[in-house]
């Protein structure tokens, strides 16, 4: 059994338009920067649900759409996952459960075990992997892709809060499980990523860092280059 197809209409851009578009979808995207001091500025819920509904546009693996978005904006469930949150990153920190390289790794960011932030932003929304699903009729329906499908969409999620003017953070404040509980998510589903949503303060400072170049992340691969690839053909 195949689904019924439709026309798809793809987004057209002339063709003389597309350098333009292209130089400003970049420009757009590489002034976002993860961001740990938040404003308590009140956000519109419908924003953060916008961001969420651009998201869940994201491919998956046989569109199985294996996520969940939990929000949270009521300020004593937030408070319960800063509390939660900052037990599992003093132990991360301050406890010897990073390594010596991942503390040096991070000691130029300036991270450390307290997230003041989890209670100063109006939103937190914790996405949750769906490991598999359930059917109507209570039997199991397989998942696939999981973490690509998941990954894909969070990006989506981060793009969409930036092109709003909000600002967030991937947060993994691991181990995650405490989440799952916390938020009364069903044994089916894990947690990837908690984002932190809301307005950038005033004041935000962000590490002055560089992205790498176009060199430094692409390679152009032509067969000639690959003689000594063992190949089927020889
Ligand atoms: N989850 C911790 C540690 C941390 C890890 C990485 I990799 C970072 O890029 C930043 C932080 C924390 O949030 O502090």
């Amino acid at each position: 059994m195949s689904v019924p197809t439709v026309p798809y209409h793809p987004h057209h851009v002339p063709e003389s338009e597309q350098p333009l578009v292209g130089d400003l979808v970049f420009e757009e995207m590489n002034s976002r920067r993860s961001v740990r001091d938040f404003s308590d500025r009140a956000v519109p819920r419908e924003l953060v649900e916008t961001a969420i509904r651009c998201a869940s546009t994201a491919p998956s693996g046989a569109h199985m759409q294996p996520w969940t978005f939990v929000l949270v904006g009521d300020p004593e469930l937030k408070r319960r996952i800063r509390i939660a949150a900052e037990a599992e990153e003093l132990e991360n920190y301050d406890g010897g459960r990073l390594p010596a390289h991942w503390r040096e790794d991070l000691a130029p960011i300036g991270t450390d075990w307290r997230k003041p932030y989890l209670e100063t932003v109006p939103w937190i929304v914790v996405v949750f992997e769906q490991r598999f699903g359930t059917r109507p009729d209570g039997t199991r329906q397989h998942h696939y892709y999981v973490k690509e499908s998941v990954g894909i969409a969070c990006g989506m999620f981060i793009d969409a809060l930036h092109r709003m003017g909000l600002s967030t953070l991937t947060h993994t404040p691991s181990p995650m499980a405490f989440l799952r509980t916390l938020l009364g998510r069903p044994a089916s589903e894990r947690p990837f990523i908690l984002f932190p949503v809301g307005y950038a303060a005033e004041d935000c400072q962000v590490p002055a860092l560089d992205r790498k170049g176009l060199s430094d992340v692409m390679v152009e691969v032509i067969a000639a280059d690959l003689e000594d690839y063992p190949d089927s053909s020889n």
